[in-house]
């Protein structure tokens, strides 16, 4: 699609006004353009957001503002607000973002350099900052009044909702690929069941709604040269959320040893040390306020979100590739197989992943008793 960039520029408040322009990033859902200043000012990220997926563009902004306004108040005070967090640019409508005529919906913000995002995850160090991004996202956050954003997805990770879709998505059949998903079909629906309890001890109260980035893909940080968390990116679905949500999508990512799309099923494998570190990084920044329930949810988080993942590629295959982007003819088919082939083998660990985040945590208890310890002894 070829746009006319400087016409939408211009509605923003740039330092300057002569820019190349470049597709940028591998996300599914924005198309985005590194938007880079020809003379020696700032460069920017252009995003033109999807209007199918947000279909309310004016509160998915005021959602985001919201949210780093409030991420901007908890830096360190020698932290770079411009930097450590997205920071967008007004446009001259006074509003961040800008509608063009075509209906297309735009938003600038800085470009951060320096950064880089990866879609697989190599090193314990990586996931460990991953661990620590998601973690102090959620912490800081966790005094922001959720009634004060809006669902800019209803029901975006809901799972029930997710599996109605399938449903009739199967029953449909639209575009007559059904024949080629019996097995997927049939794994998915054996675990229904099962899949749902997160969302019952919700319903239950057992767990409570906080605020949560809800697409915590480990492609969704900017890790700095030295591979430490700079910036944590694609604020779009942070809405109220479990906790577990965040936890188990982050994971889907770090812990497979391939792509999320991997073609050779028997390339995805586990990488467990990962998950270990990100379970530190995780619940170092976590642990004061998660409550005992919500450490028991992690774990079925990471079961949900590979499921939950497998189902909404697989409605997008049988409705005929209207949400996510696609490379080729049966890319949403292969991302369910690559996602299914995911969830068995967790499903096969799961054990071994729960003692993992148990012991983290009691670990993390130890410490705490420890500091207390010598208190106790002076007070003998
Ligand atoms: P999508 O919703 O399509 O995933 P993202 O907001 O995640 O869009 O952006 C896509 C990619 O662009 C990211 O994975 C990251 O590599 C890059 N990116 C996003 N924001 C910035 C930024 N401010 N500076 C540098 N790179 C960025
Ligand atoms: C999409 O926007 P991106 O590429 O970071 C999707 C996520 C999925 C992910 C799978 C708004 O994330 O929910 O987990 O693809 N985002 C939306 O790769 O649907
Ligand atoms: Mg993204």
């Amino acid at each position: 699609m070829d746009y006319n960039f400087s016409a939408i520029i211009k509605n923003f408040k740039t330092e300057q006004v002569d820019f190349e322009v470049k597709a940028f990033g591998s996300g599914h859902i924005n198309d985005t353009f590194l938007v880079k200043s020809v003379k020696n000012g700032a460069d920017y990220l252009l995003q033109r957001i999807n209007h199918y997926v947000f279909k309310d563009v004016e509160g998915l902004t005021n959602n985001v503002l919201a949210v780093t306004n409030h991420l901007k108040l908890k830096l360190p005070p020698n932290g770079n607000p411009y930097t450590q967090v997205l920071t967008f640019i007004e446009g001259n409508n006074g509003k961040y973002f800008y509608l063009d005529e075509q209906g297309n919906y735009w938003r600038m913000s800085y470009f951060l350099h320096g950064t880089q995002s990866y879609d697989v995850v190599t090193t314990t160090k990586q996931a460990y900052q991953g661990g620590m991004a998601f973690g102090k996202f959620q912490a800081d956050l966790s005094d922001l009044n959720p009634s004060g954003l809006i669902d800019t997805i209803p029901d975006f990770l809901n799972v029930e909702t997710r599996l109605n879709s399938l449903h009739r998505a199967i029953q449909n059949d639209k575009v007559n690929r059904k024949k080629n998903t019996k097995e997927e079909i049939d794994f998915l629906i054996s675990r229904e069941a099962a899949m749902s309890e997160l969302l019952k001890w919700g319903r239950e109260g057992l767990i409570p709604l906080r605020i949560t980035h809800n697409d915590t893909k480990f492609n969704n940080i900017l890790l700095d040269k030295d591979n430490r968390i700079q910036c944590v990116i694609d604020l779009d679905t942070v809405m109220p959320g479990y906790v577990a949500y965040d936890f188990g999508d982050a994971l889907r990512t770090i812990i497979n040893t391939a792509s999320e799309d991997e073609k050779e099923l028997n390339v995805i494998q586990l990488n467990i040390p990962l998950f270990g570190e990100f379970t530190r990084g995780y619940l170092g920044q976590t642990f004061s306020f998660l409550t005992e329930q919500e450490l028991h949810s992690l774990i079925k988080g990471v079961l949900l979100l590979p499921y939950l993942q497998s189902v909404r590629f697989l409605t997008d295959y049988l409705e005929g590739d209207v949400y996510y982007k696609t490379l080729f003819a049966e890319h949403n088919l292969q991302r369910t197989r690559a996602q299914v082939q995911l969830l068995k083998m967790i499903e096969e660990k799961q054990e071994e992943l729960k003692e993992l985040i148990v012991s983290e945590w009691l670990n993390l208890k130890g410490v705490q008793q420890g500091e207390q310890l010598p208190l106790k002894g002076s007070a003998i």
